[in-house]
Parts: structure tokens; C-alpha cells; sequence
């Protein structure tokens, strides 16, 4: 089994971690607990994205540092080997295995309450991302104060190593090449599933898998943001759109196009489709190093909002079309409900700040983020609530990049997925 980075690496990042740690400091990280989903039956194992970052450990397992007397040392705790469980569940790797992980010490699970409490006795101060491990809520269940190594770890997630961005080109072009696949194998009448399976069949075909549940919406279905029953047919005349990514060693891609499965916008899609593209490009070219995180959004949000009085869906000023310069709250929220994009990373929506909803301003863009562009419209046939133009019912678009920040300005990373009109256009259907 081979690691995805060297351990100098690994070594590299716990480093920098415990360089803004106290000293006397127990550390505690857990995976995540498998999940039931019915009766014995239980949920692919995903290793959570903290474990990934601080040592690639993939089974089930705990990661402790501690430092008794100015010095660091780690520990991770792991399933014993055991003869009975191994003929069900796979060999393990063991505490014996372990050794070759970028930790100074492993250890059996069976021991890692009697050793966290000593460690407890020997140091002041407890670091523990909770919420992960029942194991290890209950362990801390006493514990009066208990940092949160995620505000450390949050910040250094957020910039990407030239070998991660390795594995996060390799996920992009997978996850173009997925996209591509879909849209040429799409006719009319084709189920949701069918769409879904060409996706992610391809995924799997190039050893990947999806990073988040694929979003397949024909029709009125693609105004749902994270439909994703994936179950009806998508009618000739309809858009359908797709939002889906692919995992390379933990580093998720996430790409949204929308096509026309007839393989021809009509002239009131064409309008949408060419508007968000439009915005997304502006999006993208907002994403320079050194800008605050909110200009992509303002970016894309104002070529939204001029399109929509263009187009006479709106019927009203740019300011109130677009509403409080930091609020983004105007009337072309009715059709544009989400924010433009999110970093992306080991999680598809990753850690590091900027999401919506967010209370701090999110960073300024830096090298090495990575970041998905992604505005939309949505004229749901369904919504009640607010008018919507006949003439474009039942049209849901979205258009997303991954867009990685360099200090000479974005490059996009799913640069090869096709995506303007006469592009689509030539692809739809052509290897079904
Ligand atoms: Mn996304």
C-alpha cells in the first residue's frame, strides 16, 4: 500500500501544526465511525479528511500527538490484527503494519483509552476535533476545556502543495473527461440514471469514484440545487444538468454543466445559458491573487444582474436588481439563490473559510487555493412563490470550474470540459 505523499511530507505538515500548538498539549484526531445503513449492512468506509491530511490513514484508527516535555511525538492508533474479523472484513494493517505511516509510535485501539488518560495526567491542555467519534466524545466527556485544532488546521488546508495540486489536476481532468463522456452518450428520453451511470461509470473506470452524491436534474429538476434522486426521464426539448465530481487519493473535483439532450438550445435556453456563462467567466477572471474572496461573487452576480434586466426579467434598477453591495440581497437572488463558488480540497466543499453564510469577511486569494466558479439561474416551474417568465420555465442552469489561484491569476483546472454553446452543441449525442 502506497502512501499518496512521502511522509516528509506528512512530517512537513504536522510540523507546522504543532509550531502553533502550546506545549503540554495532548492532540487528538479521530476518523470518522462507520455508518450503519441498514440492519448489518454498512456504509463504504470514507476516511475523514483531517485523518487524510495529517498522515493518509485510511482504516479505522486515531492520530494523537502529545507533547509531555517540549517535544512532539505522535501516535496513531489502530485496529489489532485479529484472524476472526480478517476472514469478513480484509486483512488489516495492524499496529506491526503501521510503523511504515509518518507517525513515531502506533498502537492497538484496545489501548487507546488507558493511554489517553495517562497522557491526560502528563499534559495541561487537550486538542480534540469532536463531533467524529463516538469512541472519543465519550473519552472527553469530562474534559472541562478542549481546544479546536481545526482553526490551525483550516488555514494551512487551505493552501495547496504542488503535490496536492497534483492529485487535484488528476481529479479535474477525470471529472472533464466524465462530463464530456456524459454528454456524448446523451439522447432524448434517457432516464436521469442513465446520465448518472455514464458519469459515474467513468469515474470508476479511471479508478476514481464521486467526491458528493452526482446531481443529475432534467428539466424542471435541474432548478432543484442538490436534487439528486436521479430518477425521471429527461424529455426532448429539456436542459438536463449535471454537478458532479471525482475523488483522486481524497482531493475532490466538482464540475456542473447543462446541456440540451436533443443536442440544440432552444433560443429562450440559449439566453440563460449564454447569460451564466457569461458570469461565470467574469467569476473566474475576479479570481486573482491578493483579491478579497467576496469580488468572484460580485463579479458574477453583476453580469447576472444586468442580464436579468436585459432580459426583461427583471423590471428595475441595477441597485435594487442587485441589492446591499455586501448582502448581495436584490431581486436577482429570486433566481440566483446560491453563492458562486467554495474552496475545494479533500472535501468538496472544503475548509478554510469563504462558504456562504459565513460571518468573517473570508480570506483574500491567495496561490495555491483552489476554488470552484459556479453561478447559476433557476426558473422553476414549481415555485409559487415568485413570478417567473413564461418563457423561461422549467430552465435550470448552472456552470462550475475548479479554479486554482497562481500568482499570474486563475487557471482552470477543468479547463478541458467543453462549455460554450457551439462546443455542447457539437458533442450532445455524438458517441451514443
Ligand atoms: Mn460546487
Amino acid at each position: 500500500m502506497k502512501l499518496p505523499f512521502e511522509n516528509s511530507e506528512y512530517l512537513e505538515r504536522q510540523a507546522r501544526l504543532f509550531s502553533e500548538m502550546p506545549e503540554n498539549t495532548t492532540l487528538i484526531i479521530p476518523t470518522n465511525d462507520r455508518k450503519i445503513r441498514s440492519n448489518d449492512v454498512v456504509y463504504p468506509f470514507r476516511p475523514n479528511s483531517y485523518m487524510l491530511y495529517m498522515c493518509g490513514w485510511k482504516e479505522e484508527g486515531v492520530f494523537v500527538a502529545s507533547n509531555v516535555d517540549g517535544e512532539w511525538g505522535t501516535t496513531l492508533f489502530v485496529n489489532p490484527r485479529d484472524t476472526e474479523t480478517e476472514i469478513w472484513e480484509g486483512i488489516r494493517i495492524g499496529p506491526e503494519g503501521a510503523v511504515n505511516w509518518p507517525v513515531t509510535d502506533t498502537d492497538s485501539l484496545e489501548n487507546f483509552e488507558s493511554k489517553i488518560r495517562d497522557l491526560f495526567g502528563r499534559t495541561q491542555k487537550v486538542f480534540c476535533i469532536g463531533g467524529v467519534s463516538q469512541r472519543v466524545d465519550e473519552l472527553l466527556a469530562g474534559v472541562a476545556e478542549i481546544g479546536d485544532p481545526r482553526i490551525i488546521l483550516d488555514r494551512m488546508r487551505r493552501i495547496k502543495s504542488k503535490r496536492e495540486i497534483e492529485h487535484m489536476r488528476e481529479a479535474a481532468r477525470i471529472g472533464s473527461e466524465a462530463h464530456i463522456h456524459a454528454i456524448m452518450t446523451t439522447l432524448p428520453g434517457f432516464g436521469e440514471w442513465e446520465i448518472q451511470s455514464a458519469v459515474e461509470g467513468y469515474f470508476m473506470k479511471s479508478n476514481s469514484n464521486w467526491s458528493f452524491p452526482s446531481i443529475v436534474g432534467g428539466g424542471d429538476n435541474g432548478t432543484v440545487l442538490h436534487y439528486n434522486l436521479n430518477e425521471c426521464i429527461v424529455n426532448d426539448g429539456d436542459l438536463v444538468l449535471v454537478d458532479a465530481g471525482c475523488e483522486v487519493h481524497g482531493y475532490a473535483s466538482d464540475i456542473t454543466r447543462t446541456w440540451p439532450v436533443n443536442g440544440k438550445f432552444s433560443d429562450s435556453q440559449r439566453e440563460i445559458y449564454e447569460l451564466v456563462l457569461k458570469a461565470e467567466i467574469a467569476g473566474i477572471e475576479a479570481c486573482q491573487p491578493g483579491a478579497p474572496w467576496v469580488n468572484f461573487h460580485r463579479a458574477a452576480s453583476k453580469v447576472i444582474a444586468e442580464g436579468l434586466i436585459d432580459l426583461k426579467v427583471l423590471n428595475c434598477s441595477l441597485d435594487d436588481a442587485l441589492g446591499h453591495p455586501d448582502e448581495f440581497d436584490g431581486q436577482f437572488r429570486n433566481f440566483f439563490m446560491h453563492g458562486s463558488g467554495h474552496f475545494l480540497g479533500l472535501d468538496v466543499h472544503d475548509v478554510g473559510g469563504g462558504r456562504k453564510g459565513d460571518k468573517e469577511p473570508g480570506p483574500l486569494l491567495e496561490a495555491g487555493m483552489v476554488l470552484t466558479v459556479e453561478p447559476g439561474l433557476y426558473f422553476a416551474k414549481w415555485r409559487t412563490d415568485i413570478e417567473i417568465p413564461p418563457r423561461y420555465e422549467g430552465i435550470g442552469v448552472r456552470i462550475e470550474d475548479d479554479v486554482l489561484i497562481t500568482d499570474d491569476g486563475p487557471e482552470v483546472l477543468t479547463a478541458g470540459c467543453p462549455k460554450t454553446v457551439d462546443e455542447i452543441e457539437r458533442l450532445v449525442g455524438t458517441g451514443a
